[in-house]
């Protein structure tokens, strides 16, 4: 097990790599290219500048969060091809700098979704939460609200570039099904697999957020059976999963603990992030971003790292997002301070397995 910490790049961040250095037990910076256009090559000379400016810094960088997929191969347009072998490349030259593994995901149109990125909990800390009577009646509303929220931020997942044609983008997923996307999933993995294979890259897609569709989008990696579909779809070790504790919890149906045991001794678990959250009505699905400790939560944080313990874990782990505390403003979700407690815990719960 390797912890890391998520960093956006100098340029997108007021964290400074030098503060994660001070964090207990923290050796890797899960990091980005955050202005590269989604499906464009990443450049040798940006990846290369990003790994020695994290390594100057005393850290390790072994892992990308997000390649992300370009809308084209997720429609199943015959433009995909072109966007595939770009992908193919930027493999390839991640492979060229040390990295192990590239989260992803295979969410249409948008990335993870709340409906508050200013939650006030009774401490007087900040949260992202999700109501679903609070969704609003449309999706160009949704990404205004989330743009409103952001504090300036770019956020992960909400380019605006590739927003700009929201409605044409729900208009071609209305006729897109669940099953249309796997087919679609499958074409892309199908013709990556064989590189990652080659350069020792391995592919982490991580679970939809929330793990149910919403505006009617078609959805693919919600479940335990989805799961299963997709690292049987090509079966290999390259073709993994980033298993995000607190998006499968989202759903409540979902065994997490199940979930990661079965999934991390079937070895297709390179990367994992852990989080808590705070269901206020199961029923409807509504919850909060909690503090990663166990008793202020829903999940049993202690079984989650033991499920990844006594089965064999030996990729990476972050903790994944975190409340705003000590008056710390910035991107929602990925303060410094209570990510860094989150880490520590984690840390915590790890040796105690150890030494168990
Ligand atoms: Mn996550």
């Amino acid at each position: 097990m390797e912890m890391t910490f998520r960093w956006y790049g100098a340029n997108e961040e007021k964290i400074k790599l030098s503060d994660i250095r001070q964090i207990p037990g923290c050796k890797g910076i899960v990091g980005t290219l955050m202005d590269i256009p989604v499906g464009e090559v990443w450049p040798k000379a940006r990846i290369k500048a990003l790994k020695e400016e994290i390594e100057a810094a005393g850290l390790t960088l072994k892992v990308i969060e997000s390649v992300n997929i370009h809308e084209d191969i997720k429609m199943g347009v015959p433009s995909r091809d072109k966007w595939i072998e770009n992908y193919k490349t930027t493999i390839r030259n991640l492979a060229e700098f040390g990295i192990e593994v590239i989260c992803y995901n295979f969410m249409p149109v948008f990335d993870w979704l709340k409906t508050d990125l200013d939650f006030k909990l009774a401490d007087g800390s900040s949260t992202l939460s999700f109501v679903t009577k609070d969704l609003p009646a449309s999706p160009e509303e949704l990404i205004q609200n989330m743009a409103d929220g952001a504090e300036g931020f770019s956020l992960p997942g909400w380019e605006p570039e590739r927003l700009a044609q929201c409605k044409a983008l729900f208009d071609f997923y209305k006729n897109i099904s669940d099953d249309d996307l796997r087919a679609n999933f499958k074409y892309f993995i199908e013709a990556i697999i064989p590189t990652c294979e080659e350069v020792g890259v391995k592919m982490a897609c991580h679970p939809d957020d929330p793990p149910y569709s919403v505006f009617g989008l078609p959805r693919m990696v919600k479940n335990r059976d989805d799961l299963d579909w997709m690292m049987n779809a090509v079966d290999s070790a390259f073709n993994g999963i980033t298993l995000c504790t607190g998006s499968i919890a989202e759903d409540p149906a979902n065994d997490v603990v199940a979930i990661l045991a079965e999934f991390t001794k079937r070895g297709r678990i390179p990367f994992a992030h852990v989080r808590n959250i705070k269901f206020t009505d199961v029923a409807a699905k509504d919850f909060y971003e909690a503090p990663h400790l166990s008793s202020d939560g829903s999940l049993d944080m202690y079984a989650i790292m033991q499920a990844l313990h006594d089965n064999g874990f030996d990729g990476y782990i972050r903790p994944d997002h975190g409340r705003m505390i000590w008056g710390e403003t910035g991107r929602p979700g990925y303060g410094l301070y209570d990510r860094a407690l989150g880490l520590t815990y984690l840390n915590g719960l790890w040796e105690a397995l150890e030494k168990k």
